[in-house]
């Protein structure tokens, strides 16, 4: 049985193909200039410094040919799946469906609603739309891992204690055994990313395991040796 080197413990791959990553909203709104992120005064450069890494990890799964599922959070033009707790809360300067210098802000099909051309997804990922922070709520994530026989999630993307760390939660509560990778994934606030590590593999790996890059791709190497042999 092959592994990852995670905390709290090892990561065990499942026999089969039965893994995919999952990258979270690596979108214009959350990562460049000019977006939702910047206009509400976050830092965006902290989001950016990742890229290079989800770039590596994304290589090595497709070189695997492990599902990827790219998600966005995003609402209809007319807001009819936007929450008024949603839309009222913060109280920034801009809210969602205000105009941007990247069109409508956090509306679908929006120039900022689009992932950063860096990690654009290839032909035969899936990109999930979404509502809320969850990947899951009111989108077909589910069947879709369903339909694949999907057991294992990799978890990435920002912010880690927004949308990822909600993901991350979801999934565990349908009992898909998660890892987050640790450089993979960013915050606006450094504390709240090491927060996030921290709480979810506690107790035990409570809501599952961490483990950085690097030690991923030596897992998945080993893995890909295991199967061929
Ligand atoms: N994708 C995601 O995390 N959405 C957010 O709104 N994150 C914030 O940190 N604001």
């Amino acid at each position: 049985m092959s592994h990852i080197f995670a905390q709290p413990y090892d990561y065990e791959l499942p026999p089969q193909p039965t893994l995919a990553l999952i990258v979270i909203d690596m979108q214009r709104d959350f990562m460049e200039a000019g977006g939702f992120g910047d206009i509400l005064g976050n830092d965006v450069d902290r989001l950016r410094a990742i890229v290079p890494t989800l770039q590596r990890l994304l290589e090595g799964c497709r070189d695997l040919k492990i599902p990827i599922f790219h998600t966005v959070e995003g609402h209809q033009p007319d807001l009819s799946d936007c929450p008024q707790s949603k839309l009222k809360r913060g109280k920034g300067p801009v809210t969602i469906g205000d105009e941007s210098s990247m069109g409508r802000i956090l509306i679908l099909g929006e120039p900022g609603n689009s992932i950063i051309p860096e990690l654009a997804p290839l032909p035969g990922e899936i990109l999930i739309s979404k509502p809320g922070k969850g990947a899951f709520y009111k989108t077909n994530l589910e069947p879709q891992l369903k339909a694949r026989n999907i057991t294992h999630l990799l978890i990435t993307g920002v912010t880690t204690e927004v949308c990822v760390q909600s993901t991350m939660r979801e999934a565990n509560d349908r009992g898909y055994e998660c890892l987050l990778v640790e450089d993979a994934t960013e915050s606006y606030f450094p504390e709240f990313k090491q927060s996030t590590l921290e709480m979810v593999r506690a107790q035990g790996g409570i809501i599952g395991w961490t483990a950085p890059t690097e030690a991923v791709l030596q897992g998945l190497k080993q893995w890909q040796q295991s199967q061929d042999s």
